[in-house]
């Protein structure tokens, strides 16, 4: 049995994730719009620890000075009175019409430099409200017709653009570290640092890398097609995951942003296997939208699942994990070994190089001829997490 949420389970929810009034390219909104206020109330109750926001989700784009700072007063008040943390906060670079052709990479010069304002004014609220990571989403940062963009000029640009904001963190002495999060389309047909992969390889360019990591986001890779487990392990190895979006996407389509765990669930349960034993201790950020078809009960419902879904398969886990008969299958399947450096301390090539163990005595037939036993060890994680174990 899987108990409540509660604060050390680092859940943390988008304002827009509950708040999305579900319109669609093709149709209306469903539901009423939510006041943050509400949102942050609700969530406390519901247990979760966290709660994020885009500078437009708090403070409608064109607000004045006092209507910004009474929005700002309303919900601070309420953080104060549930107790709810802000781990993360964003800029909506995506919204307003001027961005229509991207922000730090827009052709257009005055809109970069009015983007990087955009973002310059909200980290000043992130710091204030005590949040430590910044995500950046290029979701137009991109093109539908490869003669619109110069790619290289277009990275010299992101790249400008993340150097700038990260020496403003350092000169305001903030305690931010900011994570970028990779999407390979949609709502440009192509967007900018697609993958995990784009990301990091771009980040390791940047003048203040150490400060730069990813916001990886389950549905995003697998809308590529690409093993997400398999990039967040990396992402780890690399010492880059600053932030995590979970939720559930059900393959190459359009970005569904389904409750976590209800899209690909053997994937989710070695997700949680891995954030949970590979050295994670970061937000468990829930990046999903209610569906079209729920009113306002249900909102709370789907993010409720959300938590709930992760603690089910974090229990999965973690009897995978105490199982001896799955320890011993992973002894048998040699998984332990690959921690083994392939050489011995201090082995140089010319040392491998005499080692006639190694070539001129190996039999390669019998080592071939050995199986690995992965259908044994998947299916015990299967029966896992099915609860059949
Ligand atoms: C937007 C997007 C998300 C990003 C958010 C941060 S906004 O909803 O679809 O994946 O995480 O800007
Ligand atoms: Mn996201
Ligand atoms: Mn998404």
């Amino acid at each position: 049995m899987v108990g409540t949420p509660v604060a050390e389970d680092k859940f943390s929810f988008g304002l827009w994730t509950v708040g999305w009034r579900a319109n669609d390219p093709f149709g209306e909104p469903t539901r009423a719009a939510l006041d943050p206020v509400e949102t942050v109330h609700r969530l406390a109750e519901l247990g979760a620890w966290g709660v994020t926001f885009h500078d437009d989700d708090l403070i409608p784009f064109g607000s004045d000075d006092s209507e910004r700072a009474r929005r700002i007063s309303r919900f601070r008040a309420a953080l104060d009175e549930t107790g709810l943390v802000v781990p993360m906060a964003t800029t909506n670079l995506f919204t307003h019409p001027v961005f229509k052709d991207g922000a730090l990479t827009s052709n257009d010069r005055d809109i970069r430099r009015f983007a990087l304002r955009k973002v310059m004014r909200n980290m000043d609220l992130a710091a204030e409200l005590g949040a430590t990571t910044y995500v950046l989403w290029g979701g137009r940062e991109g093109s539908e017709t490869d003669a619109a963009k110069t790619v290289s000029a277009a990275l010299d640009r992101y790249r400008e653009g993340i150097d700038t904001l990260a020496r403003y963190v350092l000169d305001q002495g903030y305690d931010l570290r900011l994570a970028l999060e990779p999407k390979p389309n949609e709502p440009r047909g192509d967007i900018l640092l697609p993958t995990i992969g784009h990301a990091l390889a771009f980040i390791s360019t940047l003048e203040h890398h150490e400060l730069v990591g990813v916001n990886p986001e389950v549905g995003h890779e697998q809308m590529a097609g690409l093993n997400f487990v398999h990039g967040i392990g990396q992402a780890l190895w690399q010492g880059k995951l600053f932030h995590i979006d979970l939720n559930g996407q059900h393959g190459p389509r359009y970005d569904q942003d389904l409750v976590f765990g209800h899209g690909d669930v053997l994937s989710a349960f070695f997700l949680v296997d891995l954030l949970e034993h590979g050295g994670y201790d970061g937000p468990r950020h829930f990046d999903f939208k209610p569906p079209r078809t729920e009113d306002a009960e249900g909102v709370w419902d789907s993010a409720a699942a959300c938590m709930r879904s992760y603690l089910l398969l974090r229990e999965r886990a973690r009897s995978f994990r105490a199982d001896p008969r799955v320890i011993e299958a992973l002894e048998q399947s040699r998984v332990p070994e690959l921690s083994r450096p392939t050489l011995l301390d201090g082995e140089s090539p010319a040392d491998l190089l005499a080692d006639r163990a190694a070539f001129e005595d190996f039999d390669a037939e019998a080592a071939a001829r050995r199986g690995y036993g992965y259908a044994r060890l998947s299916q015990l994680a299967f029966d896992h997490l099915l609860g059949e174990a």
